[in-house]
């Protein structure tokens, strides 16, 4: 596997969940894999949950693994071509990137949607040019438009679970303070739609997501419908994506929080979220706490599927 950006990377998906569940049971199998290889990952924002289930993943292949805070220590980086660099950016993206894939030889990337320019960020802009300019296997640690480490460990978490051969997974948008990407819930309908669940869109009209991710998911505007008879609740918030709003928020409705009600009238569904989540905004307090959330455990699931997919590189180097 040369790049990971996207489900099409993983090829055959049940085959995919099927390693990553052998992986799980005995994660030091394959450490020689990556003896005296070194995973460089690089974040332009912040991170708990992925900096260090990447970072355990790649010394569970022992590798070795270098972090790299872009705005904590490195140089400001000008990401435009073209650009008379006479202001505040000292480094060119250009020159950055091929000198940090010479001293490594995996390299996951964190680079969040701006949501200053709609094409630059679902061109995938730094994503690609790392893809392009490092020279190296690169990995998205969520870009601009996906977090598919995020969902694969997602659905290994629904595999984990589900008590039915098709369950019914309902992704609901929730209400946020402040405006966030839409790289969870795209990736995670891209991971749904090619999974054998019942999968259900939820949100406020002017939520839609990019029919390029969404595609034959039904999508239900009503949000006590579309969770009648739920296995699976995943709730995230998600800016607007359509033209004229990307990247504003055109609600706060709390009326959209998953709460025990709202849980009542689901099929005794499991509550996931990727993490970080706002309680009481996203979820309240018991649902959170309740024994049908799963939030740990799935959080859990991002050192397997990030040590998946970092196998799979080593094994192509
Ligand atoms: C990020 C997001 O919504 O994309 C990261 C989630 C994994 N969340 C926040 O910025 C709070
Ligand atoms: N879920 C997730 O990616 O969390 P972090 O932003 O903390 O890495």
């Amino acid at each position: 596997m040369r790049t990971y950006t996207n489900v099409k990377d993983l090829g055959d998906l049940n085959l995919a969940v099927k390693e990553a569940l052998e992986i799980k049971k005995n994660r030091y199998a394959y450490k020689h894999l990556g003896e005296n290889k070194t995973l460089l990952m690089v974040f332009f924002n912040s991170s708990l949950r992925t900096r260090l289930s990447t970072q355990k993943a790649g010394m569970n292949l022992g590798m070795n693994t270098i972090v790299l805070d872009i705005n904590q220590g490195a140089w400001k980086l000008e990401t435009e071509r073209g650009v008379i660099m006479d202001g505040d950016k000292t480094e060119h993206i250009l020159e950055a990137i091929p000198v940090m894939g010479s001293y490594c030889d995996l390299i996951g990337v964190r680079a969040f949607a701006q949501f200053e320019n709609k094409e630059y960020d679902y061109n995938e802009t730094i994503l690609n040019q790392f893809i392009q300019y490092s020279g190296k296997p690169v990995f998205s640690m969520e870009a601009a438009t996906g977090h598919p480490l995020q969902a694969f460990a997602d659905l290994i978490t629904i595999e984990e679970y589900k008590k039915t051969n098709r369950p019914k997974v309902v992704l609901t948008w929730a209400p946020h303070p402040k405006a966030l990407p839409q790289a969870v819930p795209n990736s995670f309908a891209d991971f749904m739609n090619e999974a054998n669940v019942d999968f259900v869109i939820t949100h406020p009209e002017g939520y839609e997501l990019d029919p390029k991710f969404v595609r034959g998911a039904k999508v239900e505007y009503d949000q006590d419908k579309a969770l009648a008879g739920a296995d699976f609740v995943y709730a995230k918030n998600w800016a607007a994506y359509t033209d004229p709003n990307y990247g504003k928020i055109l609600s706060k409705d709390r009326s959209w929080t998953i709460s025990s009600e709202k849980m009542a009238l689901t099929n005794d569904a499991y509550f996931m979220h990727c993490l970080p989540v706002r309680r009481n905004m996203i979820v309240t307090d018991d649902v959170i706490e309740s024994p049908r959330s799963i939030v740990i455990p799935e959080a859990a699931n991002r050192e397997i599927s990030a040590q998946t997919v970092i196998k799979r590189m080593l094994e192509s180097l």
